[in-house]
């Protein structure tokens, strides 16, 4: 059989069910990856399993995100990850360090293996050639107890790269491209797959961009082969022997194939509020920019950072612009130290802010009320930049650069003369802030702070679900609506009950209020429910405020996990007219629950509109026994307690 790279990877790490496309298969993970705004409730969940030290080849415990200290919450979550990753042999990446991907593309990644991250941008190792996947917290937690990752074994999508591409275009251009192609939902259970002669010029952190924000697609992941591009990235960072070669078969058969003329690429941009909202740079007729932003985990390598200084070298950022960058990683940040493009990012007027997350996830300069602001980054979900009144654009590196110096958007084209940044032959290497785990636990003492709260916990489900509809949603509603994350609330998301008052917010300021007052409930919302983020904040908070079930019309991948993970229930409406039958307030009925459970298609009665809905419940019996048993961790207890009843037996 013919293979591609993505099937040779899944073929090696199978440990349930066949590669059979729509089935359920469960991996078996070699590294996994957490940050700081995830970490600390994946910890509290691994820490509840009773598990020794982690059972994956490698872990990593990143602190990128949460890096504002107003107050000693986030300080103390990074003592208790701190110390908690040393108890259960985990390496602990400081704050300063950088963004998780790009330094564990840099350090740690290996071609060939698996990884499973606690943030949707894990495929960001795709580049490297690795079968990368974000998730929520507790699968994380799974995985590093050595337990399965299951996922519906996806379709596998060739994105066929020809031809070179032109000056003043770069990766970012081919994953806006692919974005406004296939949409933010067109990813759903797929595996973009790269090939064809254009992937031979994409050095590793280029190819990173483009997996990186496969993210936007709602795909599982995206990879690229591992060659010998891969070979030399991995050779500059000293970590040669870590290479695989895996290429995939000649005629391996792919489900579709896409197929992007590089040639003829031109800049793109994405325009408020959605990745997908794609146009040429050219099409964009003199709009004025207020804040320009270069960094987070899809666009803050060297390369791309060289580039920046080549362009805005001897040149001042216009006047009506503020420019910020946050490099990547400290590797990044000291060699533009080391070679003088940092003075030239300084010269040119770039505020430099610490390598991490930063302004992507809103720790800090939210743009001005109405502002425009121009950012690298992968997401420009409304009100994501801390001000809800903001227009965020999103493109490459160069556009970037060129509109910061004219202080409108601005096709890079004719001003990139002889802007041409390679990759170095060899990084600076320097992983002092890179603490190892230790052989010997008996000394460590987990230090919890204050503000860390148990997480919710649910009950197995009852023999019915009778409840009022709290709230009716339209399509694309992102986890940044369900739980929002800006620097206000980013230091409590190890505090659930802090956070709840703020549960889709951004939709309706009342609903906390209401699912508090009326005991919980019933979300109704449309196509794509839960994109974005792996955040399980936003099933734990609901799951807090006692929603019971989903309805929508479909969901994103990470949050339907989530959601069953935690015992909510996921129903997919089967007529889509039913969703504009339903109203806020709605008394509705799921009865029998022990035997519609166990059915591909449910029947919900609407009491107050004395009408019946046929729903989808598209989950795995593996899903329904976690649903019954009221979540994933409920389950695992109730096995291990069979274990050890047969055990004591
Ligand atoms: C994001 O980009 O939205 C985040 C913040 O990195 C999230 C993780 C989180 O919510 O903590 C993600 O992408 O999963
Ligand atoms: Fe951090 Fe932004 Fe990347 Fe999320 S998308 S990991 S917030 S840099």
């Amino acid at each position: 059989m013919k293979l591609t790279v993505a099937e040779k990877i899944i073929k090696n790490h199978i440990m349930t069910g066949n590669i059979e496309k729509g089935t359920e298969i469960g991996l078996k993970i070699d590294q996994t990856i957490t940050q700081d705004s995830t970490g600390t409730m994946a910890y509290l969940q691994f820490e509840a399993m009773g598990i020794g030290k982690v059972k994956t080849k490698k872990s990593v415990a990143y602190i990128d995100h949460n890096m504002l200290q107003t107050g000693p919450e986030n300080a103390d979550d990074h003592l208790y990850i701190q110390t908690v990753a040393k108890k259960h042999g985990i390496y602990f990446s400081k704050p300063g360090n950088g963004i998780c991907h790009q330094v564990h593309l840099e350090r740690f990644g290996v071609p060939g293996q698996t990884l499973l991250g606690s943030d949707s941008h894990t495929p960001t190792c795709g580049g490297m050639g690795m079968l990368a996947i974000g998730a929520g917290g507790l699968d994380v937690a799974v995985a590093m107890a050595g337990g399965e990752y299951y996922i519906t074994m996806p379709q596998i999508v060739k994105v066929e790269l020809k031809g070179k591409l032109k000056p003043g275009t770069s990766a970012k251009d081919i994953i806006l491209e692919v974005l406004r192609r296939c949409k933010v939902k067109g990813g759903l259970n797929k595996i973009f797959e790269y090939g064809g002669e254009g992937i031979e010029y994409l050095t590793v952190p280029e190819r990173a961009t483009i997996t990186n924000m496969g993210a936007e697609l709602g795909a599982t992941t995206s990879i690229f082969p591992s060659d010998e591009v891969t070979y030399e990235f991995l050779k500059a960072q000293g970590r040669e022997k870590d290479y695989t070669e895996i290429l995939a078969d000649d005629n391996a058969d792919y489900d579709e194939i896409i197929e992007i003329d590089l040639d003829k690429l031109e800049s793109l941009v994405a325009c408020p509020h959605s990745p997908d909202n794609v146009v040429p740079v050219s099409a964009l007729k003199h709009i004025k920019v207020d804040q320009v932003a270069i960094g987070s985990c899809t666009n803050s390598s060297y390369v791309d950072l060289m580039k920046v200084a080549k362009i805005l070298e001897g040149k001042t950022i216009a006047e009506n612009v503020s420019l910020v960058i946050s490099p990547g990683s400290k590797q990044v940040l000291n060699m533009l130290a080391e070679n003088g493009a940092l003075a030239k990012l300084i010269s040119a007027g770039a505020r430099i802010l610490e390598s991490g997350c930063g302004p992507c996830i809103g720790m800090g300069q939210a743009p001005s009320t109405k502002g425009v602001s121009l950012r690298t980054f992968n997401r420009n979900f409304k009100g994501r930049s801390g001000t809800s009144s903001a227009n965020v654009y999103l493109a490459s590196p160069e556009v970037a650069a060129v509109s910061v110096i004219k202080g409108y958007i601005t096709n890079p084209i004719e001003y990139m003369g002889n802007v041409d940044a390679q990759m170095p032959e060899e990084f600076l290497i320097n992983d002092n802030l890179i603490i190892s785990p230790i052989e010997s636990d008996f000394d460590v003492e987990v230090i919890r702070g204050p503000n860390i709260k148990p997480f919710p916990q649910n009950k197995s489900l009852g023999k019915e679900i009778a409840d009022k509809v709290l709230i009716k949603v339209e399509d694309d509603i992102t986890t940044d609506h369900i739980m929002p994350s800006n620097a206000k609330l980013l230091p409590y998301r190890s505090n659930i009950p802090y956070l709840s008052d703020y549960c889709l917010a951004p939709c309706d300021p009342d609903f906390s209020k209401r699912a508090k007052e009326l005991g919980g409930g019933i979300i109704v919302g449309g196509y794509n429910y839960g994109q974005g983020s792996s955040r399980e904040h936003a099933a734990l908070v609901p799951l807090y405020l006692g929603i019971k079930a989903v309805i929508a019309k479909s969901f994103a991948r990470i949050h339907k996990q989530n959601l069953i993970n935690n015992g909510i229930v996921p129903l997919e409406f089967h007529d889509m007219d039913d969703y504009n039958n339903i109203d806020v307030f709605d008394e509705l009925i799921l009865e029998d629950i022990p035997t519609q459970i166990e059915m591909d298609t449910v029947i919900l009665k609407n009491k107050t509109k004395n009408q019946e809905y046929k729903l989808v419940l598209d989950i795995t019996n593996r899903q329904r026994n976690m649903i019954k048993a009221g979540g994933l961790l409920n389950l695992i207890k109730s096995q291990l307690l069979r274990e050890e009843l047969v055990y004591n037996a």
